[in-house]
């Protein structure tokens, strides 16, 4: 057992020297504005085996589910962040909706909650996106024109088209690689 257990502790020693490996160091991250430009919050992002793991905290939103995506481009620069474009696919679009039989779509994720308060704190998962882009089966989120995270005024249906009555885009992050 004592055997065991200086193993582990080599292990965890091992990874504490490279910081690259560290589990709490995101490979990505961006900060949400609103559409005033304000900052409202932040998204880390981290690659696992097999997807990416987002971390998002916000305020200063309408309480209730919002509907959140990866849009295609990394540009939140206009008021109703039009220029982030449709949602990041890696191959021909499919249709929209993690509930949807033809889809979901590669910029796909389950709702964000935001409280009475107007906070939010989220994690989701995605299979079907990537930041090392590696994996050419999947939406590289770096790649050339990059990607942004967008949250939308209300929850997304998860069905219908283009984007679920998601509604108007009510803030944005471009996402950009942590150096
Ligand atoms: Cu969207």
């Amino acid at each position: 057992m004592s055997g065991f257990r200086l193993g582990a502790l080599a292990a965890v020693f091992s990874l504490a020297a490279l910081p690259a490996f560290a589990a709490d160091a995101p490979l990505a991250a961006g900060t949400f504005k609103n559409g005033e430009q304000a900052e409202i919050g932040t998204a880390d992002l981290s690659e696992g085996p097999s997807g990416v793991l987002i971390r998002v905290n916000v305020e200063g939103l309408e309480p209730g589910w919002h509907g959140i995506h990866f849009h295609q481009t990394g540009d939140c620069s206009d008021e109703g962040f039009k220029k982030s474009g449709a949602h990041v696919h890696h191959a021909e679009k499919v249709p929209h909706g993690l509930l949807n039989p033809e889809g979901p779509d590669d910029g796909d994720l389950p709702n964000l909650y935001v409280a009475v308060d107007g906070t939010g704190q989220a994690e989701m998962f995605s299979t079907r996106v990537t930041l090392t882009g590696e994996d050419d089966g999947r939406a590289h989120l770096l790649d050339a024109d990059g990607s942004a995270i967008v949250i939308h005024a209300n929850p997304d249906d998860h069905m219908s088209q283009p984007i679920g009555g998601a509604g108007d885009r009510v803030a944005c992050a471009v996402i950009g690689k942590v150096e």
